[in-house]
C-alpha cells in the first residue's frame, strides 16, 4: 500500500506469504504440517489487517486534522458476510495471496471458506448497512458505523423433513480475525429508576439498572485500500465485578446470574423483520447500541470543539430505521440534563444532527412500543418524549393543522397513551427523513407520513438503494470481471457507469459468445453447489430461475410455486411437447414465529419432491430449496442465474437489493412494477426487463375493495387444477390437511394479490421460455443488464445521501 506513517513504515518490509508464515506460528500458534484450512485462513487475516491498519491510523489522523464533518451510521444490523476475500481484494493484495497459497498447496477457495459469515442482521437493511460501510469508505466518507456485536447472528436454518428448523448459530467459536477489543472504550448504560428535578427544574435520571457497552473495532477498507473507515460494534458486559460477597458466601450461581443477565442484551440477534416484535430486551437492545454510540460520538467531538452549540455542522447521524429512534430523545436527554442545554435548544440541535431512514411501509413492520414498558424502562425518556410531543403540537398549531391530525402524528396519542410510535418519533427529530427508491419515497408521502409531509413538505426526500460493484460484481463474479475489464478496463470498480461503455458489444457475437460462456461457468458453479448441498443434479442448458430473499407474503414465493405446479401439470399433460428445461431455486429464512411463511417452505419442498422424482418430467423441470441462505450463498446464486424473481406485490417492497445484483450480473428480471424496479425499468429499458401485474394503484384499488379472489380462479382451469391438488394431497402424501390454512389464505383473502396477477405472472413465463431459446437475442439483453445498471452503485447512493442529507465531503466519481 501506498501508505506508509511514520512510526510504522519499518514495521513490515516482508512479502504477504512470510507474515502469513509468521502469523500462523506466533498468532495461531502451529506449524505448516499441523496446520488446517481455518489456521491458514486466520494467518491470512491476520497479515492482511496489519496491513490495513497503516490506511486505518493514517485516515483517522488525516480527519481529525481536517476536522472533516463525520457520518455515523447507527443500525441494529449488518449483514456483512466473509471478509477476507473483500479485505485482499480492496487492498489489492488477492492475486499475491493465491500465489502464496498455491505455493503452500492449499486450495484458494477452501482456505476463503473457511471463514464464518458475519450475519448480524435479517436481510435487506442489514445487508444495505453493510454496502453503505464499503462504499463511504470508497468515497472517502469520514464515516462510521455503530452496531450490536451479537454473539449469536441469524439462526442457521436446517431443513427436516421439508420443515424449517431453526439452530443456534456461533459465528464467534473460534475468534473474529478482524476486530480489535477496546477494553478503555466503555460506557455505561441505565435502564429503569426514576427522576428528580431540582429547584430549578433540572432534572436527573437515576437508573436502578446499569450495564456496560464495550467497543469492538473492525477496520473497513474502500476500494485501493487508502481511506479505512471503522466499524465499532458494542457488547454488553456487567457493570463493576462479580459481587464478590455473594460469591464469598458461596453462592457462584447468584454471582454469576447477574452476569448473564447484564449479557444478554448483545447476546442474540431478533430474527424478525417484517412481524410484530414487542419484547423488552429488544428495546432494550436498541437504548444500549444507541445510547452508547451518542456517547461515543460527543467523546470524540470534545476533542476538537468545546461546546455542542454546532453539532450539526460536524456531525451527521443516520438512523437506519427506527431502530435507533430513541437517539431523539436521549440526545436531547444529553443536552439538557447533561450539558444545562434547555429543551428548546436541545430539540434544535437534535434537529440539525438526526436523519431517518424509513425501510417499509407494512404496518406490522413500524415499532411502537406500550408506554407502560417505556416509563419503566425509560421514564426520563418519556418525560422528553412529551416535552417533544408537546413542542411539536404548538408548531403544528401555527401551521393550521387540526386537533385529530396533530393526534395521529404525536409520538404518543394524546387521548389513546397506550403507545409510542417510533416512527411518528423519528420524523419530528430528524432534519431529513429518506425512502429508498422513488416509488417507495412517493408512497410514504402518500400514506404512512402524509400528514407529517403536509406539515413539513420539504423533509421527505428519496434516495434510491444501491449495491457495492467490489462484492457484487468484482469478487463474486471473477469470470465476468475480466472480461469487462478486458474491453474497457478497470475503471468501472470505483466508477461502475463506467459499464456502459461494453453497450455497443451487446450485438458483438464474439463478445456475447463470451459472455455467455462466462455465464455457463457461474451455472456450472450453482449446479456443483446444489448438488453437494441437496443431491439434486441440473441440467445446465435449463434456464435458472431464482428467488433468494427472507420468506413472506408480500414477496409471494408462494406465486412462484404455484406457477411451477401449473407448468408441472401443463408438461405432465403433454410430455413430448418442446418445453424449455427451468431449474427453479427458491432459498431465504422465515421468522421463527411466521407460521405461514414456514408452511410456504414446506410447500416448496413438497413439491420438489413430487416434480423431481417423475419420470415423466426428467430434465425439463427441477425444483430445489437451498437451506441456509447467507450473503456467502447468494455470491453463488447471483452470478450464476438466468432469472431474477422480483414479484412483490406492488407497493409492499420498498426497494430491494437483490434486484440490482442480479441485473448487474446478466440475470434478466422477472418482476412487478415495486420498489427499484421502477428505477430499474427506466435504465435497462421496457425490452429488458419482464413486467407484469397490477401497479401500486390497482393493488391499492383492489384491496380497498376487498375483492375475492374466487371469482378469478373459477375462470383459470390451471389455477383451480393447483389448488385441488394442494388440497387434495397430491404433494403431501395424501395429507388433506397440511394446505389448508393456506388454501384458506390464498382462496379467500389473498391480501397479497397471487391470484389475480397469476396469469400475467404465467404469460410472462412463457414469454422469457420462448425468448431463451432465441439465445443471441437473451445474450443481448443479458449484456445490457450489466452495462445499464452502473446507477445502482451504492457509490453513487452514498455520494447522494452525503449531498443531499449529511452535507458531507467526499471524493467525487470519475478520473
Ligand atoms: C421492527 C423489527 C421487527 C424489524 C426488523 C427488521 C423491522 C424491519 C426490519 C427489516 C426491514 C428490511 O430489511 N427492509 C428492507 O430494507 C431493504 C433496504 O432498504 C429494502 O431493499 C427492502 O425492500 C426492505 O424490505
Amino acid at each position: 500500500m501506498p501508505h506508509k506513517i511514520d512510526d510504522t513504515r519499518e514495521l513490515h518490509e516482508d512479502s504477504l506469504g512470510e507474515s502469513v508464515l509468521r502469523h500462523l506460528i506466533y498468532s495461531v500458534g502451529k506449524d505448516k504440517a499441523h496446520a488446517d484450512a481455518r489456521d491458514w485462513n486466520v494467518a491470512l487475516s491476520l497479515a492482511v489487517r496489519d496491513r490495513m491498519v497503516e490506511g486505518w491510523i493514517d485516515t483517522t489522523r488525516r480527519i481529525y486534522k481536517n476536522k472533516q464533518k463525520r457520518v455515523y451510521y447507527l443500525s441494529m444490523e449488518f449483514m456483512i458476510g466473509r471478509m477476507l476475500e473483500d479485505n485482499l481484494t480492496n487492498l489489492g493484495l488477492l492475486s499475491e495471496a493465491k500465489t502464496f497459497l498455491k505455493s503452500q498447496n492449499l486450495d484458494v477457495t477452501t482456505v476463503i471458506n473457511a471463514e464464518q459469515d458475519a450475519a448480524l442482521g435479517n436481510g435487506g437493511l442489514g445487508r444495505l448497512a453493510a454496502c453503505f460501510m464499503d462504499s463511504m469508505a470508497t468515497t472517502g466518507v469520514a464515516g462510521m458505523g455503530y452496531g450490536i456485536r451479537y454473539q449469536h447472528g441469524i439462526f442457521r436454518q436446517a431443513v427436516e423433513d421439508g420443515w424449517q428448523v431453526e439452530e443456534p448459530e456461533d459465528w464467534l467459536f473460534a475468534g473474529n480475525s478482524w476486530e480489535f477489543r477496546r477494553p478503555e472504550v466503555v460506557y455505561e448504560i441505565g435502564f429503569g429508576g426514576h427522576v428528580t428535578h431540582d429547584e430549578d427544574g433540572k432534572a436527573t435520571w437515576h437508573p436502578s439498572e446499569s450495564v456496560q457497552a464495550v467497543a469492538f473495532d473492525m477496520p473497513i477498507a474502500g476500494w485501493e485500500g487508502d481511506h479505512v473507515n471503522t466499524l465499532r460494534l458494542w457488547s454488553a458486559r456487567q457493570s463493576g465485578m462479580m459481587n464478590l460477597d455473594t460469591f464469598n458466601d458461596g453462592d457462584f450461581m447468584a454471582a454469576a446470574r447477574q452476569q448473564v443477565l447484564a449479557e444478554t442484551i448483545s447476546k442474540v440477534l431478533y430474527p424478525g423483520d417484517h412481524t410484530p416484535q414487542g419484547r423488552e430486551l429488544r428495546l432494550k437492545q436498541e437504548v444500549f447500541f444507541t445510547s452508547a454510540s451518542l456517547h461515543d460520538l460527543l467523546r470524540r467531538f470534545f476533542a476538537n470543539y468545546d461546546n455542542l452549540d454546532t453539532l450539526g455542522d460536524h456531525v451527521a447521524v443516520q438512523l437506519n430505521d427506527t431502530h435507533p429512534a430513541i437517539a431523539v430523545p436521549e440526545l436531547i436527554r444529553i443536552l439538557m440534563d447533561d450539558h444545562g442545554y434547555d429543551f428548546d435548544h436541545a430539540l434544535k440541535i437534535t434537529r440539525e444532527t438526526l436523519h431517518y431512514t424509513n425501510h417499509t411501509l407494512l404496518p406490522e413492520a413500524l415499532e411502537k412500543w406500550p408506554r407502560d414498558l417505556f416509563e419503566q424502562i425509560l421514564p426520563r425518556h418519556l418525560q422528553i418524549i412529551n416535552m417533544i410531543d408537546g413542542a411539536f403540537y404548538r408548531e403544528a398549531i401555527e401551521k393550521g393543522l387540526d386537533h385529530h391530525i396533530i393526534a395521529g402524528i404525536q409520538a404518543i396519542h394524546p387521548h389513546q397513551q397506550d403507545w409510542v410510535r417510533m416512527g411518528n418519533l423519528a420524523f419530528i427529530g430528524s432534519r431529513k427523513v429518506n425512502g429508498v427508491s422513488a416509488l417507495h419515497t412517493e408512497l410514504m408521502k402518500q400514506t404512512v407520513f402524509h400528514d407529517l409531509h403536509t406539515m413539513y413538505p420539504d423533509k421527505i426526500i428519496n434516495q434510491t438503494n444501491g449495491v457495492t460493484p467490489r462484492r457484487w460484481l468484482l469478487e463474486c463474479n471473477p469470470g465476468l470481471s475480466d472480461l469487462v475489464t478486458e474491453q474497457i478496463g478497470d475503471g468501472w470498480i470505483d466508477d461502475l457507469e463506467q459499464l456502459k461503455e461494453i453497450e455497443p458489444l451487446a450485438t458483438d457475437a464474439d463478445f456475447q459468445q463470451r459472455y455467455m460462456a462466462v455465464k455457463a461457468a457461474n451455472k456450472q458453479r450453482l449446479a456443483d453447489m446444489v448438488k453437494t448441498r441437496t443431491g439434486v443434479i441440473l441440467n445446465s442448458d435449463a434456464i435458472f430461475d431464482v428467488q433468494i430473499k427472507r420468506i413472506h407474503e408480500y414477496k409471494r414465493q408462494h406465486m412462484n410455486i404455484l406457477e411451477t405446479i401449473a407448468l408441472y401439470n401443463a408438461i405432465k399433460a403433454n410430455p413430448d411437447g418442446d418445453w424449455q428445461p427451468r431449474v427453479k431455486i427458491f432459498a431465504g429464512k422465515a421468522a421463527p414465529s411466521y407460521f405461514f411463511a414456514k408452511l410456504i417452505i414446506k410447500l416448496i419442498n413438497d413439491v420438489a419432491k413430487v416434480v423431481n422424482n417423475d419420470p415423466d418430467i426428467g430434465d425439463k423441470l427441477k425444483v430445489v430449496f437451498l437451506p441456509n441462505y447467507n450473503v456467502s450463498m447468494a455470491e453463488i446464486l447471483i452470478p450464476g442465474a438466468d432469472l431474477s424473481e422480483q414479484i412483490s406485490t406492488a407497493g409492499f417492497e420498498a426497494s430491494g437489493t437483490g434486484n440490482m445484483k442480479f441485473a448487474l450480473n446478466g440475470a434478466l428480471t422477472i418482476g412487478t412494477l415495486d420498489g427499484a424496479n421502477v428505477e430499474m425499468l427506466e435504465h435497462v429499458d421496457a425490452e429488458n426487463i419482464f413486467i407484469f401485474g397490477m401497479n401500486a394503484d390497482e393493488v391499492a384499488e383492489r384491496q380497498h375493495r376487498r375483492a375475492r379472489p374466487s371469482e378469478i380462479i373459477k375462470t383459470s382451469p390451471a389455477l383451480q387444477q393447483v389448488m385441488t391438488q394442494i388440497g387434495d394431497g397430491t404433494f403431501s402424501d395424501g395429507d388433506t390437511d397440511r394446505y389448508r390454512d393456506f388454501l384458506s389464505n390464498v382462496t379467500e383473502h389473498d391480501y397479497f394479490q397471487v391470484v389475480p396477477d397469476f396469469q400475467s405472472y404465467w404469460d410472462m413465463q412463457r414469454h422469457l421460455d420462448a425468448l431463451y431459446g432465441q439465445s443471441e437475442k437473451w445474450a443481448e439483453k443479458t449484456i445490457l443488464n450489466t452495462a445499464r445498471m452502473g446507477w445502482f452503485s451504492s457509490d453513487r447512493t452514498i455520494r447522494s445521501y452525503a449531498d443531499q442529507i449529511w452535507r458531507a465531503p467526499h471524493k467525487t466519481s470519475g478520473p
